[in-house]
Order: C-alpha cells, then structure tokens, then sequence
C-alpha cells in the first residue's frame, strides 16, 4: 500500500536532514571554509563526540595551526578565539540547537511538494501539508532531540496527522447511538460499495452487533443476487425487492425489519451513478429522506487519486456525505487519495479496503497510516 509514495518520502526527509545538518555545521563551525577543511564533522558526530574533540577538530576562523600537530611545545594557555569558539559548540551540543532559515529548506520543500502532487496529493493538500513543515522548521531557534532526522519526521509526521484529521472510530459511533444505526452506501460505478457492505457487515458480526442489509441497486440486473450472494457468504439477511423496484421502498422494509428483530445496524446499498446524471442523483436525494441514514458513507477507489477527492466533493455538495471509504488501496501505490480526502471535503475516512476477501477492510487510524508511510517500526 502506498509504496512510490513511501520511498519518495523517505529520498525527501533525507534531504532535509542534510540541509538542517548543514546549517547546524555553519552555526557551529562559524563559517563555510572551515567546514570544507573538516568534512569528517557531521551533526550526528557532533552529537555523539565530547565537545572537546570537536573543539580540537574545528578550527576557530583566523587560526592556523592544525589539531594533529598539537604538541607539548604548545602554549599551555588556548587562544582567546578557541577558548569562545568550542564554548560555543559545547552549548549548542549540550542543546542541540539550531537555527534553519526558510531559505535553507526551500529546496527540500519544492522536493516534497513535487513528490506530492506526483502522487496525486490534491494541491490544497500539498500547501497544507508544505506550509505546517516550513512553520514547524524554520523560525526561531529549534530544539533538536535526539537526531535531525527525528525531528524532520516529526515535523513530516505533525503535518500528515493534521490533514489527515481524526479519522472515525464506527464501533464508537454504534455504541454511543440509538439502535438500529443506518449506514446509506453512495457512489460512483463499480467503486465497490457491495462489496464494502459485505465486509462491513462480517466486521460488525465479528465484533458482536447484529446486522441487516437493505439490497438498494434495483437498477443494475444481477445486482440483488450479487448483494445475496455476498450476504449468504457472510451469513447476513438481505431485504431485497424485485428489480426495477424504488430503492427507498427497499430500504424503508429493511429498516422495519431491523427494528422488529432488534437489529443493531442497516446497511443500505445503493446503485452506482455518477453526480452529473441529474435523475440518478434526484433518487439518492429521495432515498436519504426516506432512509433517513445516520451516516452517509461514500465509497470511491483509492487508486482513483484525484478523481476520487474530485468526486467525493460534488458527492458531498450534491447530497451529503458524512465518512469516506476508500477501496482498493491494496492496488494504490500513491496513497493521494487517502491522504486529500478528508482535509479537501472535510469528511473523515472510515475504512480502507485493503482486497477482495471478506476480511480485507481496516478501520481508518491516521496515526497508524501515517507510520506506515513513514516507515516507522
Ligand atoms: N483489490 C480490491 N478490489 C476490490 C476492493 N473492493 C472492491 N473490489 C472489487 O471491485 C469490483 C467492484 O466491486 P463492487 O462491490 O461490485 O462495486 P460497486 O460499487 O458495488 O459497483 P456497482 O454496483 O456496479 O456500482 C469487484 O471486483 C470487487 O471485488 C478492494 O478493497 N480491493
Ligand atoms: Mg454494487
């Protein structure tokens, strides 16, 4: 999942660890010539060698004397020079400190936007995203912890976890609503929103709630068998009507139904349409009055990228939308639509399908996502 996306990511942050690293060698060498006379001197050095042997390796600017040819002929007494200069790295050392100007990760920052909109990251997104790094790096002096590029990816992390929002905990949502909860299931052609329903529904038995299917698609033939298909293979009732029948007479039985026989959650399925034809989407209006769904979930495939953040915004402004699930992202290896969506329609993302099997769905964790993008253990 996700995969050009990740080793890009991983190019970019190397990047900006060694931008930052040179600032933090300029700070505390003083000045350009004698970092170039010293390359074996990186921060992660500095970091891990007492501050006197970095003292001895640096030479102060306008001193001529080379720490190898130190001998006991040496004046007892430093030079004034060297005495400020290796107090200074001894405090920035002690602290890790640094001050990274704008201009320092400026190139990086280009880096990451272009490696972003390459994998299909919307554009608002990427400024989002672009914008909280260089506010989170760059500016007063910064506080390294324990490595630069810990604190790179912690600045990356930070603004991952913010356009990705909270996510939406559905277990949560049922435990603390009145029963049975509806879930009306929107979206475009083939996205794969029955497919959804079944593995929402053997999730749900999994963790204990009883469940009923409304069978929705009246319109494409075959598609009340495929939802029983699916249904029986889960072990879920379906309430299904003749094909060509009005979807919100289905649905409404289906609810009947669940609130007869204690259901804890109605799944409503509905048929594939694009938000321009205006009649299909005058029918979805009609469904959710009728249905009257507590959640609106609209399905699309990750794989879709932009399309689908596109999609799921006229979705949205033409008749609601509450979560979003996103199929497919076993076959995406961009991940733009996973990481636009909610931040673009301000719309949490509630599942991810992860395959064709019944168990493959994960409810949608932003803090786990984003370490995986990150490649954290
Ligand atoms: N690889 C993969 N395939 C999936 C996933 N979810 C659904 N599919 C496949 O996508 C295809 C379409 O799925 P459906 O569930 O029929 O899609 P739909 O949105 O109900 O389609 P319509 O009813 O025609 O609008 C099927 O072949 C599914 O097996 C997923 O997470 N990963
Ligand atoms: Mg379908």
């Amino acid at each position: 999942m996700f995969d050009s996306l990740k080793s890009k990511l991983r190019g970019v942050r190397g990047r900006f660890s060694r931008e930052i690293e040179d600032s933090f060698i300029e700070e505390v060498a003083g000045d350009k010539e004698n970092i170039s006379q010293t390359p074996e001197i990186t921060s992660k050095a500095i970091f891990e060698t007492p501050s006197e042997e970095i003292s001895a390796k640096i030479q102060p600017s306008g001193t001529t004397e080379s720490p190898d040819k130190k001998g006991p002929e040496e004046p007892s007494e430093p030079k004034k020079g060297k005495v400020a200069f290796s107090a200074k790295i001894r405090s920035l050392v002690k602290d890790h400190e640094v001050h990274i100007s704008e201009k320092k990760i400026e190139g990086p920052l280009q880096d990451l936007e272009i490696v972003l909109l390459e994998n299909d990251v919307a554009l608002q997104t990427v400024d989002a995203i672009s914008g909280r790094m260089r506010n989170d790096l760059t500016g007063s002096t910064k506080k390294i912890g324990t490595s630069i590029d810990t604190m790179v990816m912690d600045a990356l992390r930070d603004a991952l976890l913010d356009v990705l929002g909270e996510g939406f905990s559905l277990i949560t949502y049922i435990d603390s609503h009145d029963h049975p909860v509806k879930i009306l299931f929107t979206g475009v052609n083939g996205a794969g929103k029955t497919t959804t329903i079944a593995k929402v529904a053997a999730y749900l038995k999994q963790e204990g709630y009883s469940v009923v299917i409304g069978s929705g698609d009246t319109f494409r033939a075959g598609a009340n068998q495929q939802m029983q298909t699916h249904a029986d293979r889960v072990g879920v009732k379906v309430i299904r009507h003749q094909e060509g029948a009005d979807p919100s007479a289905v649905l409404y039985d289906a609810v009947e139904y669940a609130k007869a026989h204690d259901i804890d959650v109605v799944l409503a399925d509905t048929a594939g349409r694009f938000h321009n034809r205006a009649n299909l989407m005058n029918q979805l209006a009609k469904i959710r009055r009728v249905f009257n769904p507590d959640i609106v979930a609209y399905v699309d495939e990750a794989v879709a990228g932009n399309d689908a953040v596109i999609r799921a915004e006229e979705f949205n402004n033409a008749v609601g939308t509450d979560v979003v699930v996103l199929t497919k992202a076993d076959m995406d290896t961009r991940g733009g639509a996973a990481i636009s969506i909610a931040h673009t329609i301000g719309r949490p993302i509630m599942f991810l399908g992860t395959g064709q099997g019944y168990t493959d769905i994960v409810p949608f964790e932003p803090k786990a996502v984003v370490s995986d993008l990150l490649g954290d253990e």
